[in-house]
């Protein structure tokens, strides 16, 4: 009866987070009602993507967003849908949008009260102490709403990205409380609107997969405890930029394709939609990256909302994430739409890439 219980034991993504919540009896399921609202979201940009090819939302609204790409209706739904759910949920203070040139600063009626439990190890007159606690807190979200989009007449799959960071309410929230560096984040992960809806999450303590049950309007616990393989036999790079690559870059590439100890080639995979490849990449393990180029010496992938919640994903799976230069989650952002070039996936993979960078550090 064990598939039974299975069917009837639904573990839905509330349940879930709830229960790991429910670790901390002090916690008031504030992180959980945030939640929500980002899952309220995603539904919605599922069956309008869905729905796309039929209802007409696809084709150019003209406008053009900061990012200097045509905006499509769908982006512009979205972004609006996110906006609007995530104010509602009274636990945030401070929003900042991929398709947004200034940050949404919550007006103080909605920003809510709430607690976020921590848990803290510190030494105080030579001995350790540990600390568990409430603080009053709100929470600030950075998203990208429909990230590759470029993609949707064309079918590919496209996503939802965030990430959470938390902050005391103690203060008129500003932007210093978002431009942390991502090993700050108290969670992260993305929608992926493709052949199924699948939301991938984690809350710091591993990464876990659920898949959106239609007929129920749930996302069901798919893929428990998300590990990526320690190292892997695919490569996910636009090979279209190769001449602008620097050094290390282009010899990882080639180690990848005339490998030098008789190993076989890896196999190269690019759709060209983030959370596609970094999908892929965290359940076939490999490499994703989208490295600087003489043309884009930052790259282009946004830090707070490409870049750092697909970090934090990688690392809580067991992988790495590098930016050619440090560990992609200690990166400081200074401004809200900062770049950063990004090599992330197995452990072993970008050991490899880290070791080519450090040798021609060496060099110079
Ligand atoms: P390129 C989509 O526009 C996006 O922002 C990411 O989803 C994707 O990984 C990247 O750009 C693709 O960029 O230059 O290879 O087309």
């Amino acid at each position: 009866h064990a598939a039974d219980a299975h069917r009837t034991d639904l573990m839905t993504i509330t349940r879930f987070v709830l229960n790991e919540q429910s670790k901390y009896p002090e916690s008031r399921g504030d992180f959980t009602i945030l939640l929500n609202h980002i899952v309220l979201g995603c539904k919605f940009v599922c069956s309008s993507v869905n729905k796309a090819g039929l209802a007409k939302l696809i084709g150019l609204t003209g406008e053009i967003n900061i990012q200097g790409e045509e905006q499509k209706k769908l982006d512009v739904l979205s972004n609006e849908v996110f906006i609007k759910a995530l104010v509602s949920s009274g636990r945030t203070c401070i929003l900042v949008s991929e398709e947004d040139e200034d940050a949404i600063i919550v007006e103080p009626s909605k920003r809510g009260r709430c607690f976020h439990l921590f848990s803290a190890l510190f030494l105080m007159n030579n001995c350790f102490h540990y600390e568990l606690g409430l603080i009053q807190c709100r929470y600030c979200v950075v998203f990208d709403p429909l990230d590759g989009s470029s993609n949707i007449d064309c079918g590919v799959s496209i996503g939802t990205i965030f990430g959470i960071y938390m902050v005391k309410d103690d203060h008129e929230p500003t932007l210093a409380d978002v431009l942390q560096p991502g090993k700050q984040m108290v969670a992260a992960g993305y929608c992926m609107y493709g052949s199924s809806c699948t939301l991938v999450l984690s809350t710091g303590k591993g990464v876990n997969g659920f898949t959106l049950d239609p007929s129920l309007g749930e996302f069901i616990l798919t893929h428990p405890d998300i590990r990526i393989p320690k190292k892997g036999k695919i490569y996910s790079v636009n090979e279209g930029n190769a001449k602008n690559w620097d050094g290390p870059t282009a010899k990882y590439v080639e180690n990848c394709k005339f490998p030098k100890d008789g190993s076989p080639s890896k196999s190269l995979r690019y759709i060209g939609s983030m959370v596609a490849d970094v999908h892929r990449t965290l359940l076939y393990g490999g490499t994703f990256m989208y490295p600087a180029d003489k043309k884009s010496p930052s790259g282009k992938l946004r830090v707070l909302y490409e870049v750092f919640p697909m970090s934090f994903l990688m690392e809580n799976a067991g992988g790495q994430a590098f930016t050619g230069k440090q560990r992609a989650l200690d990166l400081v952002p200074t401004k809200i739409h900062d770049r950063s070039p990004i090599f992330l996936g197995s452990y072993d993979d970008i050991e490899e890439i880290k070791a080519l960078y450090a040798a021609e550090g060496k060099k110079e």
